[in-house]
């Protein structure tokens, strides 16, 4: 029972009853001081959507490149191809790389990598059709919204023609980076020379369009406040009530190392269990909201499975855009470990492919 003096009676009920939030609830709910509530009213929306279920796949990361042209201040990659510790690989490279450590089960290679200043769409297109190649049975979930923007670009085609080559090449969904934050003022200072917040979502419109699915992300815990948490929220779900594409959000907590903001500490436990309920509550639109455990932290990720997200990605095989940024998770998690990780909160471990098929309950 919740006091009707509470801050969050009305909102709770609203939850209760299956009622869309509005950017008030939003607001409440992120300037709540009551995590434990704001954590439980969460939890009882992703029973209500799955139960007890946590997915989680068998993935592999692979970065093409780390050499970028952008610069943006909240990454910590380099954009000159001759820095110290830049990569930048064939696509020969790619599949020896993916065939080296390649764990039995693996369904999904997740491809993201730098806007190359040299690089020329073939390219691209080499890295998927090599790739699908060696690997038929591996779900390519590749390109964020940002690099679909850059291939048009180089490629001279436009959104539409870009996504049927990629397909053709053998692309099956796209990842949810690049969105960054969507508001303007923020964005500006944490990703001045990236493409504008309009442009992400019209091109995630374009990809749904297709028949392509694809994710969303909001990065976390730098200059933002609540209130831009709420605003990003609420773009994301009124795209998704356009377009309908989006599977899974995933908001990614901030990593300083690096970057141009070194000197901050990061988001701590409280916001990053406070923007996974939130998320939660206020996607009402999108199924799944993705425990990120490689940028939360393996312990806030944990919990945040009782606090609204129902899925934990994978096992992340060669992560190293948090790597790059100070994280620590690049050698990934074992199966047998997220199965055991997942059971120690009382939930059940639900192993599936990149469109949410389920393939087996555990290990
Ligand atoms: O696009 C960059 C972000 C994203 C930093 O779709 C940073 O299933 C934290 O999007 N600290 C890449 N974050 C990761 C990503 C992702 C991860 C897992 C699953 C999925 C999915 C998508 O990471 C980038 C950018 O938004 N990022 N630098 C940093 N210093």
């Amino acid at each position: 029972m919740i006091a009707k003096s509470h801050p969050l009676y009305d909102t709770a009920a609203r939850i209760a009853a299956g009622e869309r939030l509005d950017e008030r609830d939003g607001l409440l709910l992120a300037e709540s001081d009551d995590l434990p509530l704001v954590g439980w009213l969460a939890h009882t929306v992703r029973e209500r959507m799955h139960g007890d279920k946590v997915y989680y796949n068998i993935n592999r990361h692979i970065n093409p490149t780390n050499v970028c042209y952008v610069g943006c201040e909240l990454c910590a990659y380099a954009d000159d191809p001759n820095a110290p510790g830049t990569w930048s690989y064939t696509p020969e490279e790619c599949v020896e790389m993916a065939r080296r450590d390649f764990i039995p089960g693996t369904s999904e290679f997740h491809i993201v990598g730098g806007l190359h200043p040299r690089w020329k769409f073939p390219v691209y297109l080499d890295i998927l059709r090599a790739l699908k190649d060696a690997f038929p049975e591996v779900h390519l979930k590749a390109f964020t919204m940002v690099e679909i923007d850059f291939l048009a670009k180089i490629g001279k085609l436009s959104v539409p023609e870009t996504i049927a080559a990629l397909r053709d090449a053998g692309l099956d969904s796209c990842p949810g980076g690049g969105a960054e934050i969507f508001d303007e003022t923020v964005r500006e200072k944490i990703a001045s020379k990236k493409m504008s917040s309009a442009r992400w979502l019209e091109i995630a419109g374009l990809v749904h369009e297709s028949g392509l699915k694809s994710n969303c992300t909001m990065l976390f815990g730098h200059i933002d406040e609540p209130r831009h948490w709420v605003d990003h929220l609420i773009r994301l779900r009124e795209q998704q009530d356009r377009s309908g594409g989006f599977q899974c959000f995933i908001p990614l907590a901030f990593h300083p190392e690096g970057t141009k903001f070194a000197d901050l500490p990061g988001p701590s436990l409280m916001q990053k269990l406070k923007v996974i309920a939130l998320s939660r509550l206020m996607l009402d639109n999108i199924p799944h909201v993705k425990a990120y455990w490689v940028m939360l932290g393996r312990e806030a990720a944990q919990l945040a499975l009782r606090s609204g997200a129902n899925d934990l990605d994978g096992t992340v095989t060669d992560e190293r855009v948090t790597l790059a940024a100070g994280g620590s998770a690049g050698r990934g998690m074992g199966r047998d470990e997220i199965v055991a990780y997942i059971r120690e909160v009382g939930l059940r471990p639900v192993l599936r492919d990149t469109l949410y098929n389920e393939i087996g309950q555990s290990a």
